[in-house]
């Protein structure tokens, strides 16, 4: 999936594989943290993986292979050192002591892309809090970023008694952010108790997997969708016409990646909320990834997170039409036997995935009467259900 990217701060990319991990899957975690830069607006124009059995306290990679990066640097005119781990505030500034260019950690270059992507109030406000919680024991190195999305902070320059002075300024900020979100958050709720008595499904899945997409094929609406990752920040929902007038609530949220910060998760929650309630989870995946089983695995975790590891699953193997390898597809199905194989480019499967979602709801549907036979609070009302 090649990004282009003309222009932007050039960059080198930089796994380290130590005796934790296998090489392929480092090389993979590699090539998605290429992607990110890309969609962050770098132009990374080299990709090392270094190989070292322990890390190195003092700055991470050690001194030999952070003297290697300063060569490459040099002699390629890179500007930016992105890396695929997370280090301490102590390590970064040791490493850039060495280095000297900017250091981006995969948090911070994840963070960046939500920044950037960020358009409803709630969103930027999520974004922001993230950032400043991520930022406050990074001060001194998250410096140009901070003067950015926090207007004025980090404004004169990284003295101790600034960053004092700032550390202060931005816990205000953060206790003024999280009230603010209160009150956004709950206009979300009442929406969400308007929709209380119909089925809801919600679309999870890692980033790029096709979501919004497969939410536009069934819905027939124009939800943003492109080929770079977390294209949507905010939660659309949509009514699905399923047949038998019957009709679905269908939210389409968030993507999700392997290691996603915890402060974004935590920022995030009044957005998750909505996957927390919704009746079924359906979890779309790229089928023709070579990682598709670690994507499913890492989103797994952040449903566990999050609260919703419980809600029923229905896997939704999208991008059919780009498989390549069958055994990948033979492989996925027989682990995950409650599935759907689709293509919301193609639209192969959606007919069936449409009856496969009648079926679901008429089996819940028996289920919540069942469980609520002779209690006034029925979760899903025959007469609630509005044909479109
Ligand atoms: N070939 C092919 N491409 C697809 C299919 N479904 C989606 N895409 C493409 O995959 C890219 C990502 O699709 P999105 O729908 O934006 O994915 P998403 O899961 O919503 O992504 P985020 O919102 O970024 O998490 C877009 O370029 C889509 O056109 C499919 O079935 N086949
Ligand atoms: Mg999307």
């Amino acid at each position: 999936m090649p990004i282009e990217t003309k222009g932007g701060t050039s960059a080198i990319v930089v796994g380290l594989n130590t005796d934790r991990r296998s090489v392929l899957k480092d090389e993979s975690s590699l090539e998605e943290l290429e992607l990110l830069a890309r969609t962050a607006g770098f132009r990374p124009i080299i990709q090392r993986l270094y190989r070292k059995e322990r890390i190195d306290p003092a700055n991470y990679l050690g001194c030999g292979k952070a003297r290697d990066i300063r060569l490459i640097t040099r002699e390629n005119d890179i500007e930016a050192v992105i890396l695929d781990f997370e280090l301490s505030p102590v390590q970064i500034r040791n490493l850039k002591d060495i280095i000297k260019k900017r250091i981006v950690p995969r948090t911070e270059l994840i963070l960046e892309i939500f920044a950037q992507r960020a358009r409803t109030k709630e969103a930027k406000l999520q974004v922001e809090l993230a950032t400043l919680i991520y930022s406050l024991p990074r001060l001194r190195h998250m410096w140009p970023h901070l003067g950015r999305i926090a207007g004025g902070i980090g404004a004169k320059g990284p003295g101790e008694k600034q960053i004092e002075m700032d550390k202060r300024r931005i816990r205000k900020r953060i206790a003024k952010i999280k009230t603010e979100l209160v009150s956004v958050s709950k206009h979300r709720m009442t929406m969400r108790k308007n929709r209380q008595s119909k089925f809801k499904a919600a679309l999870v899945g890692y980033t790029n997997a096709g979501k919004s997409s497969v939410l536009n094929v069934l819905s027939h609406s124009s939800l943003f969708t492109e080929n770079r990752l977390f294209a949507t920040l905010d939660p659309a929902t949509r009514e699905v016409w399923l047949g038998e007038n019957t009709t679905m609530l269908v939210t389409d949220t968030v993507g999700f990646i392997k290691d996603l910060p915890p402060t974004l998760i935590d920022s995030f929650r009044s957005t998750l909320e909505e996957v927390k309630e919704a009746d079924l989870l359906l979890h779309a995946v790229d089928i023709s990834n070579h990682d598709a089983l670690e994507r499913i695995q890492a989103v797994d975790t952040v449903l566990k997170e999050i609260g919703a590891a419980e809600i029923p699953v229905l896997y939704v193997f999208n991008k059919v039409d780009l498989l390549e390898r069958r055994d990948t597809k033979a492989l996925l199905l027989s682990r995950y036997d409650d599935h759907v194989v689709i293509s919301a480019k193609t639209k192969e499967g959606i007919d069936t995935m449409k009856h496969v979602l009648l079926q679901r709801y008429k089996e819940m549907k028996a289920l919540h009467l069942a469980r609520a036979c002779g209690s006034p609070s029925v979760l899903l009302q025959q007469n609630e259900m509005s044909p479109v």
